[in-house]
């Protein structure tokens, strides 16, 4: 008899904790092989097993239940609750969106850590007013030029359409004498193929990713930014966590933080041969294609702090002081 009671009391117990667990889904915009994909399903199953299932949730990558485009506003509404997103692509809402992918103003690792330090506060603030909480962000690798024939300096690149993912990318593209065309990732392969686009920015590791070799033969590194993806929350979704599985999320996310960043090192080698292996030309831009790019850096710049006002100014200086 007591051991039935016991038995209905566990029976019990275990169908409350089933009713409990919360699901979450977490659209992801990049392939499923790609280190962002790989650490954000890392970060949910960290969440799971600290919640003790608790907390459950589903990463769907590959733009599959939204395209990169859509996720931050489906997080926002609350179609979703979690989702990750290249933020600088919303630079129009909030410059400090695109702080990120300003040319040269932080172009390796250590410098993209610092500028997302001195940003973080004020990306959270900005963030809020969304009805968004940041988790974590992780930079993609530093960005290069992708093309279907040598190029030397500026001057060649008259013409050419150009994939562009954010604003900056497409100011970028303007500012060379090329043509931008706004592309998703998850889409480029189609549309190099096809010619609708001919060159682009990106990492190696979207290169890698999207097989760009079966249509583009050159890759000059330049290192001119490294773009972040951030992981938020719907701030209601936030809310209804208790106290203890918000913990959880914090640390997982804190993790997650720190994994990717370990990834996207390692992706970045990783990527660089296997663009190589594939057959492209892998090599560093020409000085002289350098310093023309550092020029319209310094423009670009420019257009952002009259942009992004004090607020803005104040985030560069912090970064500036911080790394000087
Ligand atoms: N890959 C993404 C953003 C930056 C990157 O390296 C893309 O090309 O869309």
């Amino acid at each position: 008899m007591k051991t039935m009671l016991g038995m209905a009391a566990a029976m019990t117990l275990s169908a409350g904790v089933a009713i409990a667990a919360e699901k979450w889904d977490m659209p992801m915009a990049y392939s499923d092989s790609n280190f962002h994909t790989q650490n954000g399903k890392a970060f949910a199953s960290c969440v799971r097993t600290g919640t003790g299932g608790d907390l459950d949730i589903t990463v769907h990558g590959g733009g599959s239940l939204f395209k990169g485009g859509e996720i931050k506003r489906a997080v926002q509404t609350g179609q979703v609750q979690i989702g990750e997103r290249l933020l600088s692509a919303h630079q129009n809402e909030e410059p400090i969106f695109g702080i990120d992918s300003i040319p040269f103003l932080a172009s390796s690792f250590d410098a993209s850590e610092s500028l997302f330090a001195a940003t973080r506060e004020t990306l959270e603030e900005t963030l809020e007013e969304q009805n968004l909480k940041l988790l974590y962000s992780v930079p993609w690798p530093p960005q290069g030029f992708y093309f279907k024939k040598e190029v030397n300096n500026v001057a060649d690149m008259e013409g050419i359409k150009f994939r562009s993912y954010n604003s900056a990318t497409a100011r970028l593209a303007e500012l060379t004498g090329m043509v931008p065309v706004q592309i998703e990732a998850a889409e480029i392969s189609q549309a190099f193929a096809t010619g609708v686009a001919e060159s682009m920015i990106s990492s190696g590791a979207t290169g890698y990713d999207r097989k760009v070799w079966e249509s583009l033969t050159h890759f000059y590194e330049v290192d001119g930014w490294l773009p972040r993806n951030a992981v938020m929350v719907n701030m209601d979704a936030w809310d209804d966590l208790d106290e203890e599985d918000q913990n959880v999320v914090m640390g997982c996310a804190e993790l997650a933080a720190y994994s990717g960043l370990w990834r996207s090192k390692q992706y970045t080698d990783f990527t660089m041969k296997g663009l190589a292996e594939n057959g492209m030309s892998v090599g560093p831009a020409s000085d002289g294609l350098v310093g023309e790019l550092k020029e319209i850096g310094e423009t670009m710049t420019t257009e952002w702090l009259n942009a992004a006002g004090e607020s803005g100014e104040a985030v560069v200086k912090a970064y500036r002081e911080a790394t000087k």
